[in-house]
């Protein structure tokens, strides 16, 4: 099949790269949103979006007019829907934006088109919910029109390369729906296109995160049974990982973002009886940044009222600046909670704003006036710290490094007293 139109809904982290790619490969892309702050400023070509080589190719696609941003969608060959999933307060999905973008699709659908659902869903959406809404046009999905589910499997931080180089799940409502998708995305995906159907993608997508998440959760316990027995965890995880079937992944501050913290409640909520690891590890991984906070509590004399604490790092993994479900985050909270005066150095935005938390915009005033730094996050500059520099804008000595950014060493041998998640010292 051949597309020369496109329409994307939801222009975020993924539906923007997306719109842009395909407009970059010389396709007439409507790009929908219903934030006019969003569509107002991509009209001018600047992308609201912090995501390496995604400037460029945003400035590209809108300045060669391939790229017409608006608050509605148009008639094209093809819609994708990118749209987010959260959760809601009792952790199901929250499928409102999926729903919504549909309805809007309704009006301008013809024979022919393909939809593609793209935002992380529970098991059966595409069959359950978005076949329904779509059929309100009147044309039945599989015989009128295609319809398939191809989950984006791109890593933040990496998007623009993954986003074409990534093997590519295509899950039609029948195969003619999945080989028009492959055809689709075959325009600019390099790596292998599989073709499967709509549910299978769904699980698939779910299930990777899932996997990621009980890794995870799994690394978080072992370097609490580190803590506990004297073991350094990330050489003993070193050791471990040295056995030809075994890959301990890093235990850290908590899992953050919009996708391994969210996508296994999905799974968890369409099938409570069958899930209970699925939920324990979810439940461990959110309960990380406590042990964090308690360790410093143990530092600081068993009291953080008043205490004064430098927190660098806020986002919710190294390198990119996205601050959602950031464990970091709620480490910070629950320090103010417990009294502390806490300051926070993010690199990646120094225009945040946390309740009862004084932003810093350098390293420098972040640390000025501590009794304790708080390394929550491995950025690249923070890995790159040096002992000297640190010596000559703080005087406390005093570290916590919840992410084994910092060699032990040199900060010991420069009088810095550097502790470590997962490497207590009985
Ligand atoms: N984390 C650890 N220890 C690790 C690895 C990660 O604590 O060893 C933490 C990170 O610090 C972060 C969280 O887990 O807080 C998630 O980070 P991540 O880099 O593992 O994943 P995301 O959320 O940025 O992207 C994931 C990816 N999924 C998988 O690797 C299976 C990506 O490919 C997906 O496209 C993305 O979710 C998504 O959109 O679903």
């Amino acid at each position: 099949m051949k597309f020369e139109s496109i329409c994307v809904l939801g222009l975020g982290y993924i539906g923007l790269p997306t719109a842009s790619t395909f407009a970059a490969r010389g396709m007439r892309v409507t790009g929908v949103d219903v934030n006019m702050e969003v569509v107002r400023s991509l009209q001018n070509g600047q992308a609201h979006i912090h995501e390496p080589g995604l400037r460029e190719l945003v400035q590209q696609a809108v300045g060669s007019g391939r790229l017409v941003v608006q608050d509605k969608p148009a008639e094209a060959d093809a819609f994708i829907i990118a749209v987010p999933t959260p959760f809601h307060e009792d952790k199901s999905a929250d499928l409102s934006a999926v729903v919504a973008a549909a309805e809007s699709i309704v009006p301008v659908l013809r024979r022919g088109n393909l939809v593609v659902l793209e935002s992380t869903s529970p098991p059966r959406t595409t069959l359950d919910v978005v076949v329904p809404i779509l059929e309100r046009s009147g044309l039945k999905a599989g015989q009128d029109f295609h319809l398939t589910y191809s989950p984006e499997r791109v890593l933040p931080g990496q998007i623009i390369r993954e986003l074409s180089q990534n093997a590519r799940v295509v899950g039609g409502v029948d195969r003619a729906s999945a080989e028009a998708a492959r055809d689709l995305y075959g325009t600019f995906v390099t790596g292998e296109i599989v073709l499967t159907d709509a549910t299978t993608a769904e699980m698939v997508k779910l299930m990777e995160n899932t996997y990621r998440d009980i890794n995870i959760a799994i690394a978080n316990e072992f370097s609490r049974l580190a803590e506990r027995f004297g073991v350094d965890i990330w050489e003993a995880i070193d050791i471990a990982n040295r056995h030809p079937r075994v890959k301990i992944l890093n235990p850290g501050p908590g899992v953050g973002g919009h996708c391994i913290s969210v996508d296994p409640w999905f799974l968890v909520k369409a099938a409570p009886d069958i899930t209970p690891l699925i939920e324990t590890a979810r439940r461990v991984n959110d309960d990380q940044p406590l042990f964090v906070v308690d360790r410093i509590r143990a530092m600081m004399d068993g009291d953080l009222r008043g205490r004064r604490i430098a927190v660098l790092g806020l986002a919710f993994k190294p390198d990119v600046d996205d601050l959602r479900e950031s464990p970091a985050v709620k480490i910070v909270e629950l320090l103010v909670q417990a009294g502390a005066q806490v300051s926070v150095f993010e690199p990646m935005d120094d225009d945040f704003t946390l309740p009862g938390v004084r932003t810093a915009k350098t390293l420098a005033v972040a640390v000025a006036d501590c009794e304790l730094v708080l390394l929550l996050v491995g950025h690249a500059p923070f890995r790159k710290l040096l002992p000297g520099e640190l010596a000559t804008i703080t005087t406390s000595r005093l570290i916590f490094d919840a992410v084994n950014a910092l060699e032990p060493q040199p900060w010991a041998h420069a009088g810095f007293d550097l502790h470590r998640l997962g490497a207590s010292r009985i």
